[in-house]
């Protein structure tokens, strides 16, 4: 198996012992804030300054360092550096722990908390800080165009060609803190089904929606379960 790429898909359970919050779990997002509102375009043109509202908190927490990755974003930074072949990591998470473990194959099909985009130009660039209705595009210098680059129900997710192009060729998938609700990501697993040469695994809290679908199933928490998975796999490469 050595030599051969990996997929790895996460979602917000990965990032949980990290002090960031899921969207499913009891206590989760969605519990406390509708999704109509603060994660679809209809929501962002009725309100926009509470779904600005909405992702300033969350880009503060995660610009003040109070919620670093944890040993489950490092174990997959090292898996990155020492597997020899490639390891991409797609996730819906729009926190950027990966990249502060030390990932660098990343793809954000669901956009990026640190980025902001213009309605007007279309141009996507770094945000950090507060942004609002009263943003100026750092393109194009309109006022009031500013959005957060972050993909929406409804909205199309993003490198969908190029993700669908490594799930093709890589030889292990591994899906890890995420529920399965969300499409197309929870449909990956069953993409590959078909497959046959792919090693599928899901590592989690607890099984999801998917979990009849994959060979392998791993529970229990990320930071204990996904350091153990990779020094398994890089001792057997
Ligand atoms: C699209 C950004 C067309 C905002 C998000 C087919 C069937 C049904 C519906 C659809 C379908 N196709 C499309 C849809 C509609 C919709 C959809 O899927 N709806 C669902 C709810 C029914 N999908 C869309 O609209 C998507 N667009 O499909 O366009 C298209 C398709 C393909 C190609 C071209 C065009 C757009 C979806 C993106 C929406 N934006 N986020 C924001 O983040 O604020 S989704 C949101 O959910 C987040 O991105 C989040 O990451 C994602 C998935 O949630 P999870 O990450 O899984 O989080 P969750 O809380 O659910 O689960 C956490 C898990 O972690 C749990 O299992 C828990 O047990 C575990 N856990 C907890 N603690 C730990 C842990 N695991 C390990 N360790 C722990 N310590």
């Amino acid at each position: 198996m050595s030599g051969r790429s990996i997929v790895i898909l996460t979602g917000a359970g990965i990032s949980k012992e990290s002090g960031l919050d899921t969207f499913r779990d009891a206590d989760g997002v969605w519990g406390r804030v509708s999704v109509e509102d603060v994660a679809t375009l209809e929501g962002y043109r009725r309100d926009p300054a509470k779904v600005h509202a909405f992702y300033n908190a969350q880009r503060r927490l995660i610009e003040s360092g109070d919620a670093p990755p944890n040993p489950a974003h490092l174990a997959l930074a090292r898996l990155e550096k020492e597997w020899p072949g490639d390891v991409t990591v797609v996730t819906q998470n729009i926190d950027d722990l990966h990249e502060q473990a030390g990932s660098s194959h990343i793809l954000h099909m669901h956009g990026e908390l640190r980025k902001g985009r213009c309605e007007a130009c279309e141009g996507v660039f770094v945000w950090s800080g507060d942004m609002g209705t009263d943003s100026r595009c750092p393109a194009c210098g309109r006022v009031g165009s500013v959005r957060p680059h972050i993909v929406w129900f409804g909205e199309v997710p993003l490198d969908m060609p190029k993700i669908f192009e490594l799930l093709d060729r890589c030889s292990l998938f591994l899906s890890i803190g995420t529920s399965g609700n969300v499409y197309p990501a929870a449909g990956f697993v069953a993409h590959l089904r078909g497959k046959g040469v792919v090693r599928t695994v899901e590592l989690n809290l607890e099984p999801s929606r998917g979990a009849t679908l994959f060979h392998e199933t791993i529970y229990g928490p990320a930071s204990q379960i996904v350091p153990a998975f990779i020094d398994d796999l890089l001792a057997s490469r």
